[in-house]
This record gives structure tokens, sequence and C-alpha cells, in this order.
């Protein structure tokens, strides 16, 4: 069929005027450089700058970056004049829109010098970042950059040629000592603009104490909540994005019609008009951040370990058994709600049911196997904080701890039903190497596991009720199952 039809580019756009938002976009200037071109970004940040511009103007193109060493999706949009569609589903159906906000695409290990010159551009005002929580090169042991991660190491060594995020950052902002560009972190960390601030100011201040003095009093970093759930494109988003269009997309972009963000209003040369796609720009985001790292990521990520060993690939499949149903809807109502400091009109119960209602979205088929990836750095903001905090105040939390129990039995690679699967984690190596040690030895697999520093610190591990509770659920596990264990969780 994909054959048949034509290619999305701008020589179609006349014939989708139904999958167009209102008048034609002008044509404006990159003001933006996002870090981190992928899904996730086309099918958030993108949205609400393009209608920003719709509503207010203003030369807030995007100048999209992949930072890994990947071409592919720079060759699926060069072919479509960096065209695409985003494809949203919720339970009443899909709608097909096509994105025009992106104005170029580089891919950084291949253009570094391009990538450089563009973030210089004066008319950039904003550098923003997706670039996971591995792009940070943060170190949780230290609460701060990771002077030993090899990229850090060589971009120390080779300041002008960088490697990671934290290196572009400073090698664009140290040419650009007026007017520098504000950096916008839109990753799932708490206090994402903080935590950038400060491995972006460590390395610049290892280069040159003085850049690092001047870019802690000149440049900003504000935090931001994201939110929109965007799984990987498959073969039936192209085809269902064809059968709609009637032209062919190589790489849309399939979400859920949710979306939402938090910006920390903190702009001195100025941003898109957000608010008017239904950004909220407040004073303070972490108690959004928060509760959308807990609650959704954090019930996101249990999911994905128990939903892994049970045999529920996607999310609304395990959403769909009872007693994930109902584990789920216990933690966020009794363990996580509780943790969370919201604003008055923040209700946290209806964001919770909001959250199961997302969830249960046949049309996303979201693979919990995708979720389950780098739980190294994703366990401690999602989970870790909840059990460290509701354990500290003697109260129980026993969804997250089996949460925890079934990460460290997904590290075996096996699932109950005895299928094999790889796992993706900066980390895999130690951490795989360490269960596989344990031979089948639970209490051993948690004391290898509890004694990665770098994921749970020291007063978490060393806790005696923790140890307990994380030693039965790995029995249970190990034993039963994860069905087994979810049905029996009280
Ligand atoms: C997910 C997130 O893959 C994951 O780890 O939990 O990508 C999640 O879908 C988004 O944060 C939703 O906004």
């Amino acid at each position: 069929m994909n054959s048949l039809l034509p290619r999305l580019d701008a020589s179609q756009l006349p014939r989708l005027q139904s999958f167009l938002p209102e008048a034609p976009l002008a044509e404006p200037a990159i003001g933006i450089v996002h870090l981190g071109l992928g899904n996730f970004h086309r099918a958030h940040q993108a949205i609400y700058t393009e209608e920003a511009m719709l509503a207010a103007g203003g030369d807030w193109g995007i100048c999209g970056v992949t930072v890994l060493d990947e071409p592919a999706m720079q060759d699926a949009l060069a072919a479509q004049d960096n065209l695409y569609t985003v494809l949203t589903s919720d339970r009443d159906g899909l709608q097909a829109r096509v994105v025009r906000s992106i104005r170029r695409v580089l891919v950084a290990p291949r253009q570094q010098s391009e990538v450089i010159a563009q973030m210089c551009d004066p008319r950039v005002r904003i550098v923003s970042l997706t670039v996971t929580e591995k792009g940070y090169c943060y170190d949780a042991r230290t609460g701060g950059l990771d002077f030993a991660h090899p990229f850090i190491v060589h971009d120390l060594a080779h300041p002008d040629q960088p490697k990671s995020v934290p290196g572009y950052l400073v090698a664009a902002l140290r040419q650009r000592r007026t007017n520098p560009f504000t950096v916008l972190s839109c990753d799932n960390l708490a206090h994402n603009g903080t935590i950038l601030r400060k491995v972006v100011l460590q390395f610049a201040t290892a280069l040159d104490p003085e850049l690092g003095e001047w870019i802690a009093s000149s440049v900003h970093f504000p935090s931001t909540m994201v939110d929109r759930i965007v799984p990987a494109t498959t073969d039936d988003t192209r085809e269902r994005v064809a059968a709609m269009t009637g032209v062919f997309d190589a790489w849309p972009v399939p979400g859920e019609a949710f979306r939402q963000w938090v910006i920390e209003d903190d702009f001195p040369l100025g941003r898109p008009a957000w608010e008017k796609a239904g950004a909220m720009l407040v004073d303070d985001v972490i108690p959004y951040e928060l509760a959308k790292l807990r609650m959704l990521n954090g019930t996101h990520s249990t999911m994905a370990y128990l939903g892994v060993l049970a045999g529920f690939e996607t999310v609304d499949a395990a959403i769909a058994d009872p007693d994930m149903h109902r584990l789920i809807h216990h933690m966020m109502t009794h363990e996580i709600a509780p943790t969370l400091t919201v604003p008055a009109d923040f209700d946290r119960l209806a964001y919770r049911d909001q959250l199961l209602t997302r969830y249960a979205n046949p049309n996303l088929k979201h693979r919990t196997m995708q979720i389950a990836s780098d739980g190294s750095l994703k366990l401690p903001p999602r989970l870790l904080g909840v059990i460290s905090e509701r354990l500290a105040a003697g109260l129980p939390c026993g969804g997250a701890i089996l949460a925890v129990a079934a990460w460290m039995r997904f590290l075996l690679r096996r699932t109950d039903a005895g299928e094999r699967y790889e796992i993706a984690d900066p980390m895999a190596a130690r951490l795989t190497a360490l269960a596989d040690a344990s031979e089948g030895d639970n209490a051993r697999l948690m004391e290898a596991l509890l004694g990665v520093a770098e994921i749970f610190p020291a007063a978490l591990s060393a806790r005696t009720d923790l140890r307990q509770l994380i030693g039965q659920n790995l029995e249970l596990l190990s034993r039963q199952g994860a069905r087994e264990a979810l049905a029996r969780f009280r």
C-alpha cells in the first residue's frame, strides 16, 4: 500500500489541510536548539511550540539534534522537508496531525561544529533537552557530575570536540558570552533544571573556574514537568497514518491525546507563548514534577518489571489484570499520594483516576520492556524516594518494595514462563553480572544489588525492614511468579 502513496513533504501540504492546525505557519527562524530529537520531543515540545507560534508568532523554529550517532531520524525527516505526523489516541479514537515546527535536523557526532555553531547563533534563545536520565552524566553518590564518565573524561581533555551533553552546552556557552541562551531540561528527573545546572557548572568550573562563575551568574536553567505517553513507532503506526492521511510518513509518532507541560517561568531572553498552547507557567514546578515522577513514572516502572516477568507485554494489558490494577491503585492512593505536597487545586485522587484511564488506552501498545529500560537511573527518582520517606516515617509501602524486588528479578533476564530477554541499561554489564553471580540465591541477589551505591543510598539499603520485605518478595516471585505475587498483594 505505502509504495503507491506519495511521500509526506511540503508539496503535499495543500492536500493535508485537515491534518494541519489553522493558518499556514510563516517560515520561522530557528530560536530553539533541542538536544535529543526523539519521539517524545516531536509529540510534546514541538507541538506546544508550533501552537505558540500559531497563536502569537515569534521566531521559534526548532533545530532538532540527535545526540547519539544515529542518522536514521535525520534521513527520514530530510526526505520529508522535516515534516512528520503525530497520531494521538484516546478511548474515542485516533487523530492525525502534521507538525511543522522542526526546521533543521543535525546528528551531533557527525556534525559537531554545525551543532555548536547553531547553538551560538544569537537568534537561538533556548537550548532544550530530552536526553534521558543517562544524558546528564550525573552521579547519585555525589549528587553531581560523574567525573569518571568516559565522555566527561574525554570532554575535559578536548572541550572543543564534545561528546557529552554537559560538554556541548559548555562548548557553546563559552563561545557565547553575551546573551547566553536559557537551558531547559525536559527530562524525567526531580529538580531537572537544578541537576542540569549543577553538572554544567561542575564541568565548566573544572575547565576554567572563571567560566563556571560566569555561567553561574548569567545562565538560567528553569525546571519543567513534561507529560505525554509516547511509545516507539511501529509499522502499525505507519499504516494507520497512511490510511488516514493518504501520504506515507516514514517516521510518524504515536502518542496519547493527553499532554501536560508545567514550566518554571525563567527565560530572560524570552520564550514562545507556550501558555497559549495550554502549558502552565509557574514559579515552582517541583510539586508537579514530584507528583508526576512518583504517581506516573513510579507506577509505570512497577508495571514494567512485574509486567515483563508476568508476561504482560503492554501497559494496557498489565492494567487490565485486576490484581495489577489493585496494586497500582493501592500504591497511588496509600503509598505515593501521601508523600506529595501539592498546590491546593491539585486533586491527587483525580490525578490517580486519570492515570488509570490513560494506562488503559488500548491504542498505545506501550511496551513494558521499553519502560523497563535504564532501571538503574529510573528507580531512585521514581520509587526509592517514596520508599525512603515512608519507611523513615514508620509507614508501609509494600507495593513500591514489591516493584524493587521485581526489578531485581528482572535482572535475571528470564520471564516466569522461561523466555529469555536482554536488558538495556547503562549499568547492564555490572548489574547482570551481579545478578548471575547470585546463582539463584535470593539473599545473595538482594545483598549484591542493595550494595550498588549509585542506586541505593546507604541509609536506605541498611534498613532491616526494607531487607526483610525485599527478601520475602523475592522468595514469592521466585517460587510462585509475578502473577501470584500480585494476587497475594495486600
Ligand atoms: C515512561 C515515560 O519509558 C518510561 O520510562 O515511564 O517515558 C513516560 O511514558 C512519560 O514520562 C510520560 O510522560
